[in-house]
């Protein structure tokens, strides 16, 4: 696995595979200093210059994590079986990409990871990240104040994806104490069988 540890989507493969039990080596690009941009990489492993990219014993190199978690849950209890069910995982994992992860987990990116300095278009646009952010949580909010996880009543690869990035949202500036169905929901996923801690390789 092609990984940058402090990476969320990193994490959600990782989380993942532990839990299914497949032994996997990682293989680490420090994305600060754009170890993920360089021609070889660009050329071998994922033209779009970004990890994690999952390699197969095939020799397959396959990109996104959201794909990646797919591939590997399916046929597994991670990912239900009814067709509203599978097609439901897709639409929390798409919000996730959508509404998620490009205002939370690059204001954590911004805040926590790089340490931007804080210029003012910089603040401007973290404040809009923020503001966007909160909606996405609203969302999660609304869905688990009476569901204990985001698909058919228990834990799937939709959870792993979401889970990611808003565990450590406060690395960002996000209070999560406005959400108490989000933090009784981070609870269980982190109580769940095999589950590791984003900064275990
Ligand atoms: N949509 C992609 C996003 C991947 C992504 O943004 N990866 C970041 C680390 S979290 C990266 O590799 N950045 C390096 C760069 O853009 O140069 C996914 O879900 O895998």
């Amino acid at each position: 696995m092609h990984d940058y540890l402090p990476s969320g989507n990193g994490y959600k493969v990782r989380l993942l595979l532990t839990q299914l039990g497949i032994p996997f080596e990682r293989i680490e690009y420090d994305v600060t200093l754009g170890e993920t941009r360089t021609p070889e990489f660009l050329q071998r492993v994922n033209p779009n210059g970004r990890v994690p990219v999952l390699e197969t014993d095939e020799g397959e190199f396959l990109a996104e994590s959201d794909a990646i978690l797919f591939y590997l849950a399916d046929g597994t209890r991670f990912f239900p079986e009814g067709r509203l069910e599978r097609a439901r995982v897709l639409q929390w994992m798409f919000f996730e990409q959508y509404s998620h992860e490009p205002n939370i987990a690059v204001a954590r990116a911004w805040v926590h990871v790089f340490g931007l300095e804080m210029t003012g278009e910089r603040r401007l646009a973290l404040e809009a990240k923020r503001k966007l952010g909160h909606e996405a949580l609203g969302v999660m909010e609304g869905h688990l104040n009476g569901n204990d996880y985001f698909v058919g009543g228990r834990y799937s690869v939709a959870d792993i994806a979401l889970y990611a990035y808003t565990h450590v949202a406060h690395e960002g500036g996000f209070d999560l104490a406005g959400y108490p169905a989000v933090r009784g929901w981070i609870e269980r996923v982190a109580n769940q069988p095999g589950y590791i801690p984003i900064t275990q390789g």
